[in-house]
């Protein structure tokens, strides 16, 4: 039997309520990403928005000149382009998979989530009434994932003076949050690294440090 080759080392799935910013966060860190969704028939807060109706599909790398370091996220696109560079270096394929966010989708979040490693959930920070919604969905992906799938949850749009900071989404969901903008790039790609060494059992979920912690 012919035994195809993995196209990816880890993958990813981001999750979250409707218009939280699962498919910006996906479309900022690779550009080349591929999506599902159409036009939203009303304004969404006054601006012309689009919604998942499919999945949104992307490729990342994770370079690490060694194998205690951070290291650096990028597209699998820019990798290839500046291939040299990372020459020695440890370098992970992620796949990164986004879901619908209306609660209607259950089935196409079911298939998109399958064989994940780690959840990146998204929350609107500017948006205190979507967090009910947004704990169904918690509580929907570890249903569909077990209980210990690392996750690590993004309080999104900290770039909106009206966000509430990432420590009060915190307080609400009674969940540890890293706040971040997926529009304006900050703390997206920190939280990936953060659940990617969740993942590798580098560092252990919940604590608040960057450094490895020893694992028992
Ligand atoms: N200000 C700000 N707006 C954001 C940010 N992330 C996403 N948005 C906006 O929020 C709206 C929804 O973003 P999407 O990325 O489509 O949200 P989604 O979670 O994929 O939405 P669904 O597919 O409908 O579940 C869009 O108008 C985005 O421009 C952010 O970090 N800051
Ligand atoms: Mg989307």
């Amino acid at each position: 039997m012919i035994k195809l080759q993995k196209a990816y080392d880890y993958k990813i799935y981001v999750t979250g309520f409707f218009q939280a910013g699962k498919s910006t966060l996906i479309k900022t860190l690779d550009p080349n990403a591929f999506s599902i969704d159409k036009p939203l028939r009303e304004l969404w807060r006054g601006e012309k928005s689009t919604t998942t109706v499919g999945f949104d599909l992307g490729h990342l790398i994770w370079a690490r000149p060694n194998p205690n370091s951070d290291g650096v996220i990028m597209s699998e696109s820019e990798y290839i382009n500046e291939k040299d560079e990372y020459s020695g270096w440890i370098c992970k394929k992620i796949e990164i998979k986004g879901s619908p966010g209306q609660l209607h989708f259950k089935v196409v979040r079911e298939m998109v989530a399958k064989s994940s490693d780690g959840v990146l959930f998204v929350i609107d920070s500017s948006d205190p009434d979507s967090i009910g919604n947004a704990l169904t969905l918690l509580a929907e992906c570890r249903c569909l994932l077990g209980e210990d799938i690392p996750i690590v949850i993004i309080a999104n749009k900290q770039d909106l003076e009206t966000a509430l900071p990432p420590e009060e989404v915190s307080n609400l969901i009674h969940e540890f949050t890293y706040g971040g903008s997926a529009k304006n790039n900050f703390g997206i790609k920190e939280a990936i690294i953060r659940l990617l060494r969740i993942i590798t059992g580098e560092i252990k979920p919940n604590s608040n440090s960057m450094y490895i912690e020893e694992v028992s």
